[in-house]
């Protein structure tokens, strides 16, 4: 259901804002949700946002992560505070009758949370100190949460991050339109990613295999640390905070850092329609890594090492598997803008994962030489 203007400020005055709201303006450009800045006439800002609850099963389960995270890292300003970093987590703020961090509404559910002041976001990195800062920002992150028992987090999405899973789904899909009579006829570019996924089957279980091992342990993950989810100080560049916390859950550091990694060294971005300028850039790889480790290489075990070179590979191939399967499935997960978008947005997870096979060794050598 759409919303008016009146209808989001009434929405936003049900939460315990310090003051009335005088602004609500769209905000961002996420895949799932629906984000909007709020403005009070006090001159503060917060974020509220409609989770997407097709997605988002439990939305009090997503909150309850948020709160949760909240209380750990509250107090922790010595861990994080240097002259340079400030450093903050975007706060849940309650509804005004105290009930509860969600409101359930006829167009939806809504939340809000704090914003982060004098900082911004790119869709791309823009130079590698801006790769280090994103690295630092993931790793300053995972240095606050890594201690948070992960019985103190729900599960909010599961199968999130679980490739086997997603393949299990793709071979559902697309036995299900070929299955059909008349046969559903696929175009070149669909031929050509089914033909991609075929030849990596054996990749998708890497991850979960060591996980299952207990080779590799689960630890709370952001689930989402792409580059414009990594907000920058706007005076100082610097990494601040991470925003979009719902996928915020039990998972391996992996995810993640596969996920920063595929964000943030493909220069062309995952919007891009360009495939011939998506590459997997090294030097910003380096410099991401180098960002992160200096933050986080004291819980790092050998084995979380050992697994890194894959993980930007799976992760990028994951994340082109999700927008394909979606392709196929009619778009019913990710927003689209139009009928081909998951397609192209699923070839470019396809190159960037191919770009990443052809420096396999370079990869694996620049890992090595930052153990
Ligand atoms: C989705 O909604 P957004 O843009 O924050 C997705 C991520 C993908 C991302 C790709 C819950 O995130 O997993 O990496 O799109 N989030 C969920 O842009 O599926
Ligand atoms: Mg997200």
């Amino acid at each position: 259901m759409e919303c008016t203007l009146s209808d989001l400020r009434g929405i936003a005055d049900r939460f315990a804002l310090p003051a009335a709201v005088s602004a609500v303006t769209p905000l961002g450009n996420g895949n799932v949700n629906d984000t909007f800045r709020v403005e009070t006439e006090s001159g503060q800002r917060f974020v509220l946002q409609r989770l997407n609850t097709r997605v988002f099963r439990h939305p009090e389960q997503v909150m309850a992560n948020i709160v949760a995270l909240n209380r750990h890292v509250a107090g922790r300003a010595p861990l994080t505070a240097t002259p340079e970093r400030r450093w903050e987590l975007p706060e849940a703020i309650p509804l005004r009758d105290a009930t509860a961090f969600q409101l359930r509404h006829p167009s939806g559910v809504w939340r809000m949370l704090s914003h982060v002041d004098q900082a911004n976001t790119h869709d791309t990195v823009l130079h590698l100190d801006h790769a280090a800062e994103l690295g630092r920002g993931l790793g300053t992150f995972h240095r606050l949460i890594h201690d948070l028992p992960c019985r103190q987090l729900a599960d909010t999405l599961e199968g999130f991050h679980i490739t086997p899973g997603y393949l299990a789904s793709f071979d559902q899909v697309h036995a299900g339109l070929t299955g059909r009579t008349p046969q559903h006829r696929f175009d070149a570019d669909e031929h050509h990613c089914i033909a991609f996924v075929n030849q990596r089957r054996a990749l998708a279980g890497v991850l979960e295999q060591a996980k299952a091992a207990g080779v590799l342990q689960l630890r709370p993950i952001h689930g989402d640390p792409k580059v414009n989810n990594v907000m920058l100080d706007t005076a100082t560049g610097r990494a601040v905070a991470l925003v979009d916390l719902d996928t915020v859950k039990p998972g391996l550091v992996h995810y993640d850092i596969g996920d920063c990694l595929r964000s943030g060294c493909n220069p062309a971005g995952e919007e891009s329609r360009d495939l011939e300028a998506v590459v997997f850039d090294l030097d910003r790889c380096r410099a991401i890594l180098g960002g992160y480790l200096e933050q986080a290489r004291s819980f790092l075990t050998a084995a979380d090492f050992d697994h890194l070179p894959v993980a930007a590979r799976l992760i990028s191939f994951e994340l082109g598997l999700r927008f394909f399967t979606d392709h196929l499935a009619g778009n019913r997960y990710f927003k689209v803008s139009h009928p081909r978008h998951n397609l192209e947005r699923a070839l470019v997870q396809f190159r960037l994962t191919e770009s990443i096979e052809a420096q396999d060794t370079a990869l694996n050598a620049l890992i090595e030489e930052l153990r």
